[in-house]
């Protein structure tokens, strides 16, 4: 298999992180790429039409995307219902947990490309506050919820998605605010499969 990846991506890193945790690592190529909305790889393009990491290639010749089918998909290939609960609240726990978690990877990534890569003339202060407010108000969920102790797709999802921002966003300051989270994500960190994947 071959993954399309770059190590700062957060979506890719839930693959890579998966893929540690099922044993399957190394049968995953991976291919390092840069790419951004304005600056699209042409290769990738012929995978994945949108354009976007993680993106795998499997033995077959299959093109897989976005990062939870992909994760799915090592599940399934490792016997399946090791990181995706195969049924029950367990599941729903989980692939809830995940969406939130990748929305608030997605306007993080939202936010960094209004502030790295548009023109500053062109930014909108307005529009990047509305993203902070969904971070925000995830994270505040996440506060309350009860990750301690599960680890499946849904805290993986929401491991990645913290890693990120403390990678481009490290002013944020989120703990202060939300100290249950920070020590649980401080437990988590210890993993074999997020210390090796620590986004750079
Ligand atoms: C999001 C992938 C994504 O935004 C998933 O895989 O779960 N829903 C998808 N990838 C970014 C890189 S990243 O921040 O991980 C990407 O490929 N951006 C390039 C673009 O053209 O948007």
């Amino acid at each position: 298999m071959k993954l399309y990846f770059s190590p700062a991506s957060p979506f890719a890193r839930k693959v890579r992180v998966s893929a540690l945790e099922l044993g399957l690592a190394e049968r995953i190529e991976l291919l390092q790429i840069s790419l951004s909305p304005v600056s699209p790889h042409t290769d990738l393009r012929q995978h994945n039409p949108l354009g976007k990491i993680p993106a795998l290639i499997t033995d077959e010749g299959a093109a897989l995307y976005d990062s939870p089918v992909i994760c799915e998909y090592l599940d399934a290939l490792a016997g399946g219902a090791r990181l995706w609960p195969a049924a029950g609240p367990a599941r729903w726990r989980a692939l809830t947990r995940q969406a939130l978690a990748d929305g608030i990877t997605d306007a993080a990534v939202l936010v960094r490309y209004e502030q790295a890569v548009r023109p500053e003339p062109l930014r909108w202060a307005q529009w990047i506050e509305g993203q902070w407010l969904k971070i925000r108000t995830a994270l505040e969920a996440l506060e309350r919820d009860s990750l301690e102790g599960v680890f499946d797709i849904g805290t993986i999802s929401v491991a990645c998605a913290l890693g990120y921002l403390d990678f481009r966003f490290a002013e944020e300051g989120w703990r202060a605010r939300l100290p249950r989270l920070a020590a649980w994500y401080a437990l988590i960190s210890e993993r074999a499969s997020l210390a090796a994947t620590r986004p750079s």
